[in-house]
């Protein structure tokens, strides 16, 4: 019973810290000599002794949280959760008046498909980007500090869930919409969903410099619903592929009105093409967006049959197939990108869709996959031996499979029903073939009860010898749509933040600090150390801060500790308020002085042993 628990051996790996001797305890899988897993323990596997790191991290999506969760693998551990679309009291985002102008408002987001950015079709560490499918937004969090460095709010689309992914070199972000909508969510009756309802694809830019976001171009497509797409890799480099469902244009109960054809499509697109398209100025201005309409402009957008209501769809690592997973057809189906080159060359279509030119199934499916028993497969990962692993989330399984014969060479049961899984460095054009972590959106039995509301989980498999074995299973919370796993040294976080004496609003002596009053704004240049908060050296309390009732107060508080892991917090009582600013960080608090009365602040984040002590009084003078 549960023998995917590793539970017995969790002790052993304690005992075991202190030694590197670990033959003795051998009860893993024979693999080859120069696997250096073969001869350790499940528990042996996933345990990091204390002074050592982690291979890689997994960089989660957080699902409705909005935010990014951060593991490390093999170890699972939780190291940060990094707030990006939701507000987060514990370091204050979305309080600050810099994060608080980029949250625009919004308090809540649905992040699902993390996209790390690439260099050469390999994750080069640099930043990693978000989708908000509830809300039209994209972000990038700059993963030299893991903080959110960019917002951008995208006009004219109905949720952004089939992004994001990146081209290879990052040229751009892609974000293709889920629900069809009226451009720029004008009203419109459903009835009119086949004239008046669009697909829109945004192809974002982004400033790795100025750290800034950009919109390309839009892409309109047909009112179909847009499920998950990939960027193309070295000979498909130019391209990118999503799947559609709702070919049918259901306007109500999707469950089975979506459900009725036997085939939706596939939707190839050549994005450099278009681009040059749109520097020739064949697009249309529409909110704001340089949006490129297909039954105007021909050619570079192509769709092929695929079985009924596919969800994911991936590049295999050469760039030479895409593999679509059939949600509703318990399908895998295989499709040669030279063979739909091929048929776009000779213009062999069967049909057109609204402008785009359907391409033949049969010449361009290579195989379908369609292993016994087999129910719900959701998205394909690989590893760098040629072959493909699948979620099934019905039968709750993961099905290791060739990618060249389709043959099926090993199945796991997960616990249970898997989204997506995550191979390391799996999106790459070179995946490391070890691990595979499951991302299951149901726990059941797996844990400690905590109400009807159970946990989602996560599963770490090695995938390094033919026979996959589950290897650890932890809780997390919701949601995990999709993760990143990379290299450990490819990211290169900074210790502190540098220095910098022109920085607007910095103090980094405390004779500088100061009180200004301009009018009824009040400006605060102060300081915070260990273990104190100065805002005006000069006064007989430094750390006490009158202004009057109504007053506009800014508080610009750097932090002048330049010294790794010493944060300080910034609360203020009853005020609801809350920020922190890191080492040699600077960072501003508006906010009006409505109340009148004594409020303590106090630092919130433990920073030394007189941390209790790093306190002051905010005054109201009544009006
Ligand atoms: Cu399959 Cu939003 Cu990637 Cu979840 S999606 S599973
Ligand atoms: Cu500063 Cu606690």
């Amino acid at each position: 019973m549960k023998n995917w628990i590793p539970a017995a051996t969790g002790l052993v790996a304690g005992a075991l810290a202190a030694t590197v001797f670990f033959a003795d305890f051998s009860s893993g899988p024979s693999g080859s000599a120069t696997n250096e897993n073969a001869n350790k323990t499940n528990a042996e596997k996933v345990y990091v002794p204390y002074g050592e790191h982690d291979d890689y991290y997994m960089l989660s999506s957080g699902g409705h949280s909005g935010q990014l969760f951060v593991y490390g693998v093999p170890s699972m551990r939780k190291l940060r959760t990094v707030p990006v679309f939701t507000p987060d009291p514990a370091t204050g985002y979305g309080f600050d008046d810099a994060t608080k102008k980029m949250l625009g408002g919004f308090t809540w987001g649905d992040f699902h498909h993390p996209a790390i950015s690439e260099t050469d079709a390999e994750y080069d560490g640099k930043f990693v980007f978000a989708n908000d499918v509830a809300n039209n937004r994209i972000a990038a969090v700059d993963l030299k500090t893991f903080h959110t460095a960019d917002i951008m709010s995208m006009p004219n689309m109905g949720g952004p869930h089939a992004g994001t992914f990146v081209t290879q070199n990052t040229e751009y972000i892609v974000m293709p919409t889920r629900f069809s909508r009226p451009l720029g969510g004008d009203y419109a009756s459903l009835d009119q969903f086949e004239e008046k309802y669009k697909g829109i694809v945004s192809m974002v830019k982004f400033d790795q410099e100025t750290k800034k976001f950009d919109l390309g171009y839009q892409i309109m497509l047909p009112p179909w619903s847009y499920d998950l797409s990939d960027a193309g890799k070295k000979v498909s480099g130019d391209w990118i592929v999503m799947t559609t469902y709702n070919t049918e244009f259901a306007t109500t109960n999707l469950e089975i009105n979506a459900s009725q054809n036997d085939r939706d499509y596939i939707v190839l697109l050549n994005w450099k093409e278009l681009e040059k398209k749109v520097a020739d100025g064949q697009y249309e201005e529409i909110n704001g967006a340089k949006v490129i309409d297909p039954t105007k402009v021909k050619g570079s957008i192509y769709a092929i049959p695929v079985a009924k209501s596919p969800h994911g769809v991936d590049f295999t690592p050469d760039g030479t197939r895409f593999i679509a997973s059939g949600k509703l057809a318990p399908l895998m189906t295989i499709f040669s990108f030279e063979k739909a080159m091929e048929a776009v060359k000779n213009e062999d279509f069967t049909d057109e869709k609204f402008g785009i030119p359907v391409l033949p199934y049969d010449k361009v499916m290579e195989r379908e996959v369609d292993p016994p028993g087999a129910l719900g497969p959701l998205h394909t990962q690989y590893d760098d031996k040629g072959n493909a692993y699948n979620t099934m989330f019905i039968s709750s399984e993961v099905i290791k499979w060739k990618i060249d014969t389709g043959e099926i060479i090993d199945r796991t049961p997960i616990h249970y029903s898997p989204g997506h899984s995550s191979a390391a460095e799996g999106d790459t054009a070179s995946p490391d073939g070890n691990w595979l972590v499951s991302l299951n959106k149901i726990a059941k039995d797996a844990f400690l009860s905590v109400g009807p509301s159970h946990p989602e989980s996560m599963e770490l498999i090695d995938i390094s010898n033919d026979k996959m074995e589950l290897v650890y299973t932890n809780p997390v919370d919701p949601e995990p749509h999709y993760a990143q796993i990379i290299k450990a040294d490819k990211i290169k976080t900074i210790p502190i933040y540098e220095k910098d004496e022109k920085r607007p609003n910095s103090v980094w002596s405390q004779e500088d600090t100061r009180i200004e009053r301009k009018g009824n704004e009040v400006h605060v240049y102060g300081i915070a150390m260990r273990s104190k908060f100065i805002f005006d050296a000069k006064s007989k309390r430094p750390d006490e801060l009158t202004v009057k009732q109504g007053d506009k107060v800014f508080i610009h508080l750097t932090n002048i500790d330049l010294d790794q892991d010493i944060t300080h917090g910034f609360g203020i009582m009853d005020y609801n308020l809350n920020y922190e600013v890191q080492p040699g960080q600077t960072n501003t608090l508006e906010f009006t002085a409505d109340k009148a009365g004594t409020f303590p602040i106090y630092c919130t984040n433990f920073c030394s042993a007189l941390h209790q002590e790093m306190s002051g009084y905010l005054l109201v003078e009544p009006k």
